[in-house]
C-alpha cells in the first residue's frame, strides 16, 4: 500500500503563514490561559502514559526490551511493516474502560501516543492516509474517543507526537535511526517539517486535548548508528534544524493553552512549557542520555516510567513494577516538584493485560488514601536522598518516609512547629524543638509502603 500524502501546495499555506513568525518564538510569552493550565498540571500530579500502535501486534517479537522499536531493532522495511495495519483490529477496545481505569490509579490525564516512530497515526489524520481509520480494518479514530470519555469523566488529553519517523519518504537526512527502512536516501526535509507541522495541527485544531508530548529530537541530534553512543548526542555539531520554534509558535497560535513538552533531554527549549524526564527522577540520568541536574528548568517538571520495562506491549516482558515501587515513585516525583506519568502498553486486541490492571489498581488504592499529600502539593523544603521527601501546600508539609528504619527527622522549619500527626490515623507524633530544630519520631507501622507525617506550621515556609 502506498500511502497518500497531502499534496504539498496545501503544506505550504500552513507554512507561509507560520514561517513569517517563526522568530517570534524565541520572544515566547505564555498567556495567562497557558499559565492557567500549569498550575492545572502541576496541582494534577499524575498521569497515564499509553504507547500503542500496530507494532503491539508484534509483542516485542519475543525479545526484551523491544515493543515500539521492532521496525528499528529488527530492521523491518516500510513495505513490510505496512503489512501490520491490515492485521490492526483491537476489537476489544473500549475507550470508557481505559478512562475509568487512569481515573481509578489516581490519574488526572491521559497521554497517548497519536504517532510513534512507525510514522502510523492513531488518529482520523487528513494529512495521511497511513492512519488507524483509512489503513486498518479496525477503522476507528481512537484517539477521537479516547478525547469524549476523558471529557465525559473529567480527565484531560495529551497528544504524544513523534517527531522522528521511520516511514515518511522526506524524513531525510536520516538521523542515527531509520537507516534500514528501504526509502530512498533522498528527500527533502522542509516538506517533511511541512507534513509534520500540518499533523501537529490537524491535532490541535480537531481535538480538544491539553498539550502535546514531543519525541524523537534526539534522532537528528547525532548521526550515530550505535544508540548507545548515543549519550554523547549533546554534540551540537552536524545538528538537522527541526525548526522547533516554527511549531512551537503554530501550536500556541491556535490554541494558546496548549501545554507542549519536548523529549529532548536537553534543558528547556524557548516556547516549551513543561519539562519531562525519561525513567528518572529530575535531574538524576541514572539511564545516561537523559537530562543532567544542572539542565532542570523553571518549568512545571513530570517524570515518565514503564509500569514493567517496556513502553510498547511486550508478550515475555514480567518485570511488573510492585505497588511499594510505584507508590516511592509517585511520592519521589511530587517530593522533587514533579508530576509522574505511569506508561502501560495496550495488547493488540486493545485490552491492557491484567497484570496491569492489577498494578493500577494498587496505585488507585494508596492514591485514594493519600492523595491529598500529593495533589495540589508542591515540592517539600526537606528531603534526605532514599529517607524521606516532602511536599507542601501552605502551611502543611507532609513529610513521606521511604526507608523503615529511618525513626527520626530531624529538620530545621523555618517556623513554629503547631502539630505534627500520622497522615492516615491522625495519631499525634511527639517531637521536641532544640534551638531551630526540631526532630520528629517516626512512628513506621507494619505494612506502610510509606510512612506519612502531616506538620503544621504557624506559618508557610518555602
Ligand atoms: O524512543 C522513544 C521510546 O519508544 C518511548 O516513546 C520513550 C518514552 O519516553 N521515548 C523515546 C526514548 O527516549
Amino acid at each position: 500500500m502506498k500511502t497518500r500524502y497531502i499534496e504539498s501546495h496545501v503544506l505550504v499555506a500552513v507554512f507561509v503563514f507560520s514561517a513569517f513568525f517563526c522568530a517570534a518564538q524565541e520572544n515566547y510569552t505564555p498567556s495567562k490561559e497557558n499559565i492557567e493550565a500549569r498550575k492545572w498540571f502541576q496541582d494534577a500530579k499524575m498521569g497515564m502514559f499509553i504507547h500503542w500502535g500496530v507494532y503491539s501486534i508484534m509483542g516485542g517479537g519475543g525479545e526484551e526490551g523491544i515493543a515500539e522499536w521492532i521496525m528499528q531493532n529488527k530492521k523491518i522495511t516500510v513495505d513490510a511493516y505496512e503489512k501490520l495495519p491490515k492485521l490492526f483490529n483491537p476489537t476489544e477496545f473500549d475507550a470508557k474502560t481505559w478512562v475509568a481505569m487512569a481515573k481509578a490509579a489516581g490519574m488526572k490525564y491521559i497521554t497517548i501516543t497519536t504517532k510513534h516512530h512507525d510514522g502510523f497515526a492513531m488518529y482520523d489524520s487528513q494529512v495521511s492516509d497511513y492512519n488507524i481509520v483509512d489503513s486498518s480494518p479496525f477503522g476507528r479514530d481512537i484517539f477521537r474517543e479516547l478525547e469524549q470519555e476523558c471529557k465525559k469523566q473529567g480527565i484531560k488529553l495529551f497528544a504524544y507526537y513523534s517527531q522522528l519517523d521511520w516511514h515518511h519518504p522526506d524524513y531525510f537526512p536520516r538521523g542515527w535511526t531509520g537507516r534500514h527502512t528501504g526509502r530512498l536516501e533522498s528527500g527533502n526535509w522542509e516538506d517533511y517539517l511541512k507534513y509534520q507541522d500540518a499533523q501537529i495541527k490537524e491535532l490541535a485544531e480537531n481535538y480538544d486535548i491539553a498539550g502535546f508530548w514531543f519525541d524523537g529530537w534526539w534522532d537528528q541530534a547525532a548521526h550515530k548508528e550505535d544508540w548507545h553512543r548515543a549519550v554523547d548526542y549533546r554534540l551540537k555539531k552536524d545538528q538537522i534544524d527541526w525548526k522547533l520554534g516554527r511549531t512551537y509558535k503554530m501550536i500556541h497560535d491556535v490554541k494558546s493553552h496548549l501545554l507542549i513538552g519536548n523529549n529532548h533531554h536537553e534543558a528547556p527549549f524557548v516556547g516549551e512549557d513543561f519539562q519531562m524526564f525519561e525513567k528518572d527522577l529530575p535531574g538524576k540520568n541514572t539511564t545516561g542520555f537523559g537530562t543532567a541536574a544542572d539542565d532542570i528548568g523553571e518549568l512545571p517538571l513530570e517524570t515518565c516510567e514503564t509500569i514493567n520495562g517496556s513502553w510498547g506491549f511486550n508478550l515475555i516482558d514480567d518485570n511488573h513494577k510492585s505497588q511499594e515501587t510505584l507508590v516511592k515513585y509517585v511520592v519521589n516525583a511530587a517530593g522533587r516538584n514533579s508530576n509522574f506519568l505511569l506508561n502501560v502498553g495496550p495488547m493488540p486486541n486493545g485490552k491492557i493485560q491484567d497484570e496491569h490492571v492489577k498494578s493500577l489498581k494498587a496505585l488507585g488504592k494508596w492514591m485514594e488514601a493519600y492523595g491529598e499529600t500529593i495533589y495540589g502539593t508542591r515540592g517539600g523544603p526537606f528531603i534526605k536522598e532514599d529517607a524521606y521527601v516532602t511536599t507542601q501546600k501552605g502551611n502543611t508539609i507532609f513529610f513521606h518516609v521511604l526507608d523503615p528504619s529511618v525513626k527520626e527527622v530531624v529538620f530545621e522549619p523555618g517556623a513554629r512547629v503547631q502539630k505534627a500527626t500520622r497522615y492516615d490515623s491522625g495519631a499525634k507524633i511527639k517531637f521536641k524543638r532544640s534551638g531551630k530544630k526540631t526532630m520528629l519520631t517516626v512512628p513506621v507501622k507494619e505494612g506502610d509502603l510509606v510512612t506519612t507525617i502531616e506538620v503544621v506550621l504557624k506559618k508557610s515556609v518555602r
